[in-house]
């Protein structure tokens, strides 16, 4: 679990707040998973919107809150989380009503979402080239000295070295871009993990058995996205995609991952380019 410490938190305005309440962004596939459990399990919340777009999550205000500058961040009665897994755990933890965490499971479960918190910067890399277009350098050097001087840069009392990790993507991305090369490695590692949760969709309708658990929640956000960058899943992994659209469809997982018009009009226009040139998802990666 990765509650912060005390001296972890520097806008200390939220260590006072009562209730449950979340930092997150529309579009984040990590907040998305959290408000998918949120409205699963009927629990009433108080929204704090980070627009990542804008650089607010490189703010001495939210950094102050998540030393990371990542969403999501739960806060619950003065409690500070970070890590969207935790998180959910946490929530399924203190409010057991529709359990998504099935009793005598836990530490399996954690494993598993382990596996798919690994993955996290490869849905970025994807994301990246095969959403709308995002510009060549994402983030500005100005925006990342901001993520490097604010924040206590501290998780449960230790130096955080998960911030380099954050950087170095972003230094990297500034610099060469996301290559066909990065795309290639990231794409194929999604396609054996889809290929592993195919297997398991032979023998069941859920990812665990036959109800739904947070592994669904968390899958399904990234199968969701790379459906959006053009995977072809039904011709890859066709009990995957059984699986996929009618629980796509429920309202409590549609309302979270359906985008603006606008936006999602940015994304056909970004593929009909790049199937004009011949630089799909299916192209690059060679799927
Ligand atoms: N392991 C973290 C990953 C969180 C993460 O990387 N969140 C992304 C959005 S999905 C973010 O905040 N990115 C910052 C940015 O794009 O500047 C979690 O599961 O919460």
């Amino acid at each position: 679990m990765v509650q912060l410490f005390d001296g972890d938190v520097l806008t200390r305005e939220v260590l006072d707040w009562k209730g449950v309440h979340l930092f997150h962004f529309h579009g984040s596939s990590c907040s998305q998973k959290t408000r998918v459990c949120l409205n699963l399990k009927g629990i009433e919340w108080k929204p704090h919107e980070i627009d990542l777009g804008n650089g607010e999550n490189y703010t001495k205000y939210y950094l102050g809150i998540n030393p990371r500058g990542l969403v999501p961040t739960l806060i619950i009665n003065g409690e500070v989380h970070i890590e969207s897994n935790d998180i959910i755990t946490v929530l399924d933890e203190r409010f057991p009503d529709h359990n998504l965490i099935p009793k005598g499971m836990a530490t399996e479960i954690t494993k598993l979402l382990h596996h798919e918190d690994d993955l996290h910067l490869d849905l970025r890399t994807i994301s990246f080239r095969f959403t709308q277009p995002r510009g060549r350098v994402p983030r500005s050097a100005e925006t990342l000295q901001k993520y490097r001087d604010f924040g206590s840069g501290r998780v449960q009392g230790q130096v955080d070295k998960h911030k380099d990790r954050e950087l170095e993507f972003w230094e990297t991305t500034a610099d060469i871009g996301i290559t066909d090369d990065a795309v290639r490695i990231s794409a194929n590692r999604f396609r054996v993990a889809f290929e592993e949760l195919d297997q398991k969709l032979e023998v069941s309708n859920y990812l665990l058995g036959e109800s739904i658990t947070v592994l669904d929640v968390a899958w399904i956000i990234y199968v969701n996205r790379l459906v959006r960058c053009g995977y072809p899943l039904e011709r890859l992994h066709p009990n995957l995609n059984r699986w996929f659209w009618p629980l796509r469809e429920i309202n409590e997982f549609d309302k979270e991952l359906t985008v603006s018009p606008e936006l999602q009009k940015a994304v056909n226009d970004h593929h009909q380019l790049q199937r004009e040139t011949a630089t799909t998802l299916i192209d690059v990666a060679g799927l």
